[in-house]
C-alpha cells in the first residue's frame, strides 16, 4: 500500500529492515570484499540492527582494537580541519559531545549515549539500521526525529574512503548537527513532508536532503562553513568545498556555489562518487530551515502531518 506511512515511533520497526542491500552483502569493488573477518563482523552488526526493537536500549557495540584504530585514523585527519571549516553549531556540539558522550580519538561513541545526550538538546535520536534504506523510508524516520544510523566501520585498508555510510560518517558527520535546534527542526521538516508524499515529491525532498544535510554550506562572518555530513566526514572534500582552497598547480578547479533554495536544490542532479560540482549556501541554519518549511508547505499533499513528541506519534489534518 503506497499510502501507508508510519504513524507511531514503533512502526519504524516495520521499515528499518527494508534495506536496499542486505547490509552485509558487499559489492565486489568494496575494500573489504575479500576479507572474511570483516565480512563476518558486518554480518554480526547487521543482525544486531535487524533485531533492534524501538523501545529497547540500543545495543552497545564492543568495537575491536582494529576498528578503533580505523576510527582514530579518520579522527586524526578530520579534527584539525573541522576547527577551521565546520560551522559554529557543529563545533559547539562536537566539543560538548567529547565531554558528555564518549567522543574521543580512542573511543567510538555509542548510539545510546548519543541519543541520551540529544534527548536533552533537541529530542533527536539514533536508531540502528543494517544498510541503505529507500529515500522514502529513510526520510520518514526524520519525521519522528529519528536518524537511521549504521554501526559498522569502513574497511581498515582504506581509512579515508567508504562507498557507503559508516560510523565515521554518521557519528562524526551527522550526529553533532542533530544537537542544534534549527538543524534538528530543518531535518524533521523534510521528514514530515515525506510522509505519504508522491514519489516525485520524495525525490525532491531527497535531493534537498543531499544538497543540505549531506553537502550544505552556510555563511559565517563572510566565510563559507560546512554543515553537511558528507563534508564534515571527508577530509578532501571539506577543504575543496570551502572557499579559500586553491588546488596545488594553480588550476582554478572550483565548485559552483548557489544560494540555498529548496526549489532549485530539489531538482539539481548530483554525482555520488566524486566531489560535488555544486554546493548550496544557506545564510544560516535558521534560514535553511525557514526556506525548507515554505517549500514543504507548497508541496501538493492532501493533508498536513505533525509530530507529537509526547506520544511519539504523527497526527494529520
Ligand atoms: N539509508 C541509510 N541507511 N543511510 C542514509 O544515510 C541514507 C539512506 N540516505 N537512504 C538516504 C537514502 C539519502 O541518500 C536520501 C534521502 O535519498
Ligand atoms: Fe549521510
Amino acid at each position: 500500500d503506497v499510502n501507508w506511512f508510519p504513524r507511531h515511533l514503533s512502526e519504524l520497526d516495520l521499515i528499518a529492515n527494508r534495506t536496499l542491500d542486505a547490509g552485509a552483502d558487499l559489492e565486489s569493488d568494496h575494500p573489504g570484499f575479500n576479507d572474511q573477518v570483516y565480512r563476518g563482523r558486518r554480518a554480526e552488526l547487521a543482525t544486531v540492527a535487524q533485531q533492534y526493537v524501538w523501545n529497547e536500549p540500543i545495543p552497545m557495540i564492543d568495537y575491536t582494537a582494529d576498528e578503533v584504530a580505523t576510527w582514530a585514523a579518520v579522527w586524526d585527519r578530520m579534527e584539525g580541519l573541522l576547527d577551521t571549516h565546520a560551522c559554529a553549531e557543529y563545533k559547539r556540539s562536537f566539543k560538548a559531545m567529547k565531554e558528555h558522550c564518549g567522543y574521543s580519538r580512542d573511543n567510538i561513541p555509542q548510539q545510546q549515549d548519543i541519543t541520551d545526550y540529544l534527548k536533552d538538546k533537541t529530542g533527536f535520536r539514533m536508531r540502528p539500521v543494517a544498510g541503505l534504506l529507500s529515500s522514502r523510508d529513510f526520510l520518514n524516520g526524520l519525521a519522528f526525529r529519528t536518524f537511521f544510523s549504521t554501526q559498522y566501520i569502513r574497511h581498515h585498508s582504506m581509512p579515508l574512503y567508504t562507498p557507503e555510510p559508516d560510523i565515521c560518517h554518521e557519528l562524526l558527520g551527522h550526529a553533532p548537527m542533530f544537537a542544534d535546534q534549527d538543524f534538528a527542526d530543518f531535518s524533521q521538516e523534510i521528514g514530515l513532508a515525506s510522509l505519504g508524499a508522491s514519489d516525485e515529491d520524495v525525490q525532491k525532498l531527497a535531493w534537498c536532503y543531499w544538497h543540505s544535510v549531506e553537502f550544505g554550506l552556510c555563511k559565517e562572518d563572510g566565510e563559507h562553513k560546512a554543515y553537511g555530513a558528507g563534508l564534515l566526514s571527508s577530509f578532501g572534500e571539506l577543504e575543496y568545498a570551502c572557499a579559500d582552497y586553491r588546488p596545488a598547480g594553480g588550476t582554478e578547479d572550483r565548485p559552483e556555489l548557489k544560494p540555498w533554495d529548496p526549489a532549485v536544490a530539489g531538482v539539481q542532479e548530483f554525482p555520488i562518487t566524486t566531489y560535488q560540482p555544486i554546493y548550496f549556501v544557506a545564510e544560516s541554519l535558521n534560514d535553511a530551515k525557514s526556506k525548507m518549511r515554505s517549500f514543504c508547505e507548497g508541496l501538493k499533499k492532501p493533508f498536513l502531518s505533525r509530530h507529537n513528541p509526547n506520544t511519539d506519534s504523527i497526527w494529520v489534518d
